[in-house]
């Protein structure tokens, strides 16, 4: 791999920092307490060149038992271990502990260094290195190199730089493509420049001026310069180690624990469905235990549902859900440590199986087989289980992220999942959606109860409108997402979908008994009235239609040609109209000229009405003004 992250581990004392310095002219002990007390208590940072020419970052942590927490913020994002050990003392707690938490993380790869090998003699050492063996087998750093070094004579240091470069070469290269996530370790800021912040590159590239996220809080910034080991790059890859200088965001803003992202590509959680193991020198953990997660460099407290037992013995495997007092970020394999509260101990660990979970009933069977299958199913059933569980419009993009799976593999599965008919394929613009059938089948059968009881109460009005219906049903779609669904179900038979509202498919207004009496009394007193009529209000009150009621049958009386408008508030009987219009034409046939006053007298009206009539005749394209007259239009 061409970058990489070591870290050290072992007991206070063993020589880490020591060993680093020899390796590489850094001394990661940087604080002065540090420098006082002859212990590490933060991380430190140094790079290192391999024979091959690859570049490393060892990541150097405190071994007392104390810093273990400052241990976990450094260990989450390294490739391989190097494990320290002083051959004077041999294996020792911090040292159990350490490897403890390597296993839990599985991190598979490292390398044992026995330092101070000039203090202790041969027949020590060799029952010193039986003993290593013996712990290390049981361990994932079994067949792990052990090479013997002294960091005061260096003895041994150039076997130890050859036994990292070759395991080195076996770390599998972490993903540059996808989104950016770097969980953020430590926070400065540097006068002039304004707030930096390191961490190692989980995944992608990092260039400057790219928008990112501090998750979880979500606030949006950008990346002004980048360095990698005090050098400023043009880019930074996934597995190198990158201090960021972030534009217009404060020191208080971000801490340890925060984790830089791609924007949209992660979700913040309380909730974290997980595959947990209990170490086999924990206590038994019971349902809803406090303990503290350990996750890339953040540390929270929880509390651990067990979802398929009441009690975890040490040594087993659950599924569980830790709910968490603060929300984090997460992708679906992510490894993670716990800690019990008091006394402070490493106590288990696993993996995230669905890092933006909702939240469950205990011992449930389809509970636990929907997370079987989102832990250990095919690709398909994996993206077909979160398409069911979270009901939602899924981008390839989006989904593989949350089931931390490659973006093709996860098209590819959306893909055939529609092919199949068991998902929907939903285009906006050129950005395809995805959603389980049900989940579509689900919206659909919600619309339409809605629409059936809007139509129901509502009978004279055209349909529901777009945005109530989105408001009421889909908040959580953007308008364009939601004109898509709503053409989707368009296009399968169920909805009529005009600019402004939503109707079902085989909807047409139409009047109850009630509305067609007063409909028809309205119509007939504006035929009684004929070039008289009387105002909208006037004629509302005089059949008692309601205020609430009167626009709707307005708007249907007008559709339905009963009702003409020809002025403000002002409406002719269609058939009243009629007459009105063939009365001028003929009075404009043989006279050839008319004005408001002969219209009035020849309608027998007044020019409240007249006035209206000549002007609506005008846009009718029936006459024509000249002057204050109107004559036919050629
Ligand atoms: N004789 C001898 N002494 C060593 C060697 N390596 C480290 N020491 C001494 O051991 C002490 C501890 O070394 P560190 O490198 O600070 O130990 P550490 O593992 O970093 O300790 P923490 O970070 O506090 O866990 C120091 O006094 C060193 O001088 C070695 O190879 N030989
Ligand atoms: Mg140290």
């Amino acid at each position: 791999m061409e970058h990489l992250v070591i870290g050290t581990a072992g007991h206070v004392d063993h020589g880490k920092t020591m060993l680093v310095k020899a390796l590489t002219g850094v001394d990661t002990d940087r604080l002065k307490e540090e420098k006082e007390r002859g212990i590490s208590i933060e991380l430190g940072f140094a790079p290192l060149k391999l024979p091959s020419g690859r570049s490393a970052s060892i990541v150097d942590v405190p071994g007392h038992e104390r810093f273990i927490k400052n241990m976990l913020a450094g260990v989450g994002g390294i490739d391989m271990v190097l494990l320290v050990i002083a051959a004077d003392e041999g294996v020792m707690p911090q040292t159990r502990e350490h490897v403890d938490i390597i296993n839990l993380l599985q991190i598979p790869r490292g390398v044992v260094a026995l330092t101070k090998v000039d203090l202790v003699d041969r027949e020590w050492l060799e029952l010193v290195k039986e003993e290593v063996n013996e712990f290390l087998n049981e361990t994932i750093l079994r067949g792990a190199p052990v090479i013997e070094v002294s960091s005061i004579t260096g003895q041994g240091l150039g076997d130890l730089l050859a036994a990292i470069d070759r395991v080195a070469g076996e770390v599998p290269p972490r993903p540059t493509s996808g989104s950016v996530r770097l969980p953020v370790d430590r926070v400065f800021s540097i006068t002039g420049f304004g707030t930096v912040a390191t961490g190692t590159l989980w995944s992608g590239i990092l260039r400057p001026g790219d928008p990112l996220v501090i998750m979880p809080q979500g606030t949006s910034t950008r990346a002004r310069t980048l360095q990698v080991h005090g050098r400023k790059v043009s880019e930074a890859r996934a597995g190198q180690r990158v201090a960021v200088n972030l534009s217009g965001v404060e020191v208080s803003e971000i801490s340890r624990g925060s984790v830089l992202a791609t924007p949209g590509s992660l979700a913040p959680s309380y909730r974290l469905d997980v595959r947990l193991y209990l170490l086999k020198t924990a206590g038994a953990l019971k349902n809803r235990a406090q303990a503290r997660l350990h996750l890339g460099t953040a540390e929270i407290i929880c509390r651990v549902v067990l979802l398929d037992r009441e009690e975890l013995a040490p040594g087993e495997t659950a599924l569980a859900q830790l709910e968490l007092r603060e929300p984090t970020v997460a992708v679906r394999g992510d490894r993670f440590v716990i800690r019990s509260l008091s006394p402070m101990r490493t106590i288990g660990g696993g993996q995230v199986i669905d890092p933006v979970a909702p939240k469950h009933r205990r011992l449930r069977p389809q509970v636990i087989a929907a997370l079987l299958t989102k832990e250990r199913g095919s690709p398909e059933e994996q993206v077909l289980c979160q398409l069911q569980s979270r009901p939602a419009l899924y981008t390839p993009v989006e989904l593989a992220q949350v089931i931390g799976m490659a973006g093709e593999a996860a098209q590819h599965s959306l893909e055939s999942l529609a092919g199949k008919g068991l998902a929907r394929r939903i285009a906006v613009d050129n950005q395809a959606y995805f959603l389980a059938r049900e989940v579509y089948e689900g919206w659909a059968a919600k619309v339409k109860r809605l629409l059936e009881d809007y139509h129901r109460e509502f009978p004279l009005r055209e349909g529901l409108p777009k945005e109530e219906l989105r408001s009421r049903l889909f908040p959580h779609l953007n308008s364009k997402q939601f004109h898509h669904l709503l053409l989707a179900m368009e296009e399968d038979g169920l909805l009529r979908v005009s600019a402004q509202e939503v109707a079902l498919a085989g909807f047409a207004p139409s009047p109850t008994p009630a509305q067609q009496e007063q409909i028809d009394a309205l119509s007939n007193l504006y035929r009684e009235r004929k070039f008289q009529p009387p105002a909208w209000e006037e004629a509302c009150q005089t059949v008692g239609l309601a205020e609430s009621a009167a626009q709707e049958v307005l708007q249907y009386m007008q559709k339905k040609g009963i009702l003409v408008k020809i002025g403000e508030g002002l409406y002719f009987h269609a058939a009243c109209l009629d007459l009105a219009r063939q009365a001028v034409v003929k009075y404009l046939q043989e006279r050839g000229e008319i004005t408001v006053g002969e219209a009035r007298d020849l309608l027998q009206t007044s020019r409240k009405y007249a006035l209206p009539l000549l002007e609506y005749l005008d846009r009718e394209r029936v006459t024509r003004r000249v002057g204050d007259k109107r004559v036919l239009r050629a």
